[in-house]
């Protein structure tokens, strides 16, 4: 008589992430990076992009993501608002080297989400870390947002959790947001909430603005737990 040989069944969650702020903050870039892994230079305006990625959070669970890349531009007022239908969550960017495009993202980018999507959890990255060296101190102030005012503006806007990538030299902080954005979105989806994603959720509020890395983990294991065919 043969061993039976049991596949571990495999829970496959979809995720639609939606990712907004001032044109030229980074967006692309952080897709670009987490996507296919590279980096550039050259600026290329995006019209409308859709990228999908399976994130592989253990053996048993995997996020199928689709990523949605838009415009900062004004031109694409009318027809970005498209983008938001069936949004599991939004990542509002904007860049730490131009204090304005923080600004924008209380002057119009939470209005504009809030309208469309009034309850998804919105997560704020603070885009290109790398520049705050190559400014000068005496000129910073001006210049450049630093960490606190970040953190201040994600307090005030009710995000999620506020996070700061270089798409340019760091891959990890990249992979830390895009994967605790898929993690905190598909503890969203199921409508029975298992007490392992009231955990979550939880944990997330506890710790939104501090250690990404940690709460990266902690969703992880919780994720895995949540789909152990027992
Ligand atoms: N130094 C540095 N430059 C970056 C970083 N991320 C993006 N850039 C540069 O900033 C410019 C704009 O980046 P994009 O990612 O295309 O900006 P976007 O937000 O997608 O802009 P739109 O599509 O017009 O809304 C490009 O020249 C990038 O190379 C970063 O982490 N560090
Ligand atoms: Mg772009």
């Amino acid at each position: 008589m043969g061993q039976r040989n049991e596949e571990p069944e495999v829970t496959t969650v979809k995720s639609k992430l939606v990712v907004v702020g001032d044109c030229g903050c980074g967006k692309t870039s952080m897709i670009n990076r987490y996507v296919k892994g590279n980096f550039s230079e050259t600026y290329t305006p995006t019209g409308f992009d859709t990228y999908t990625s399976t994130y592989h959070v253990s053996d048993t669970y995997k996020i199928h993501m689709s990523i949605w890349d838009t415009s900062g531009d004004a031109g694409y007022n009318r027809v970005r608002p498209l983008s938001y239908s069936d949004a599991d969550l939004v990542i509002i960017c904007f860049s730490v080297g131009d204090p304005e495009s923080m600004a924008n993202v209380v002057s119009k980018w939470i209005i504009e989400v809030r309208e469309h999507c009034p309850k998804q959890p919105v997560i704020l990255v603070g885009c290109k870390t790398d520049v705050r060296p190559d400014i000068p101190k005496q000129e910073e102030g001006s210049k450049l947002v630093n960490y606190d005012q970040g953190l201040k503006t994600a307090k005030h806007i009710g995000a999620l959790v506020y996070s700061e990538i270089s798409s340019k030299t760091s891959q990890r902080s990249v992979s830390d947001v895009i994967e605790v954005a898929a993690l905190s979105s598909a503890g969203n989806k199921t409508s029975t909430e298992s007490p392992s994603l009231r955990r979550q959720r939880s944990f997330i509020r506890r710790k939104r603005f501090s250690g990404i890395g940690e709460a990266k983990m902690h969703l992880r294991k919780e994720a895995a737990k949540s789909c152990v065919v027992m």
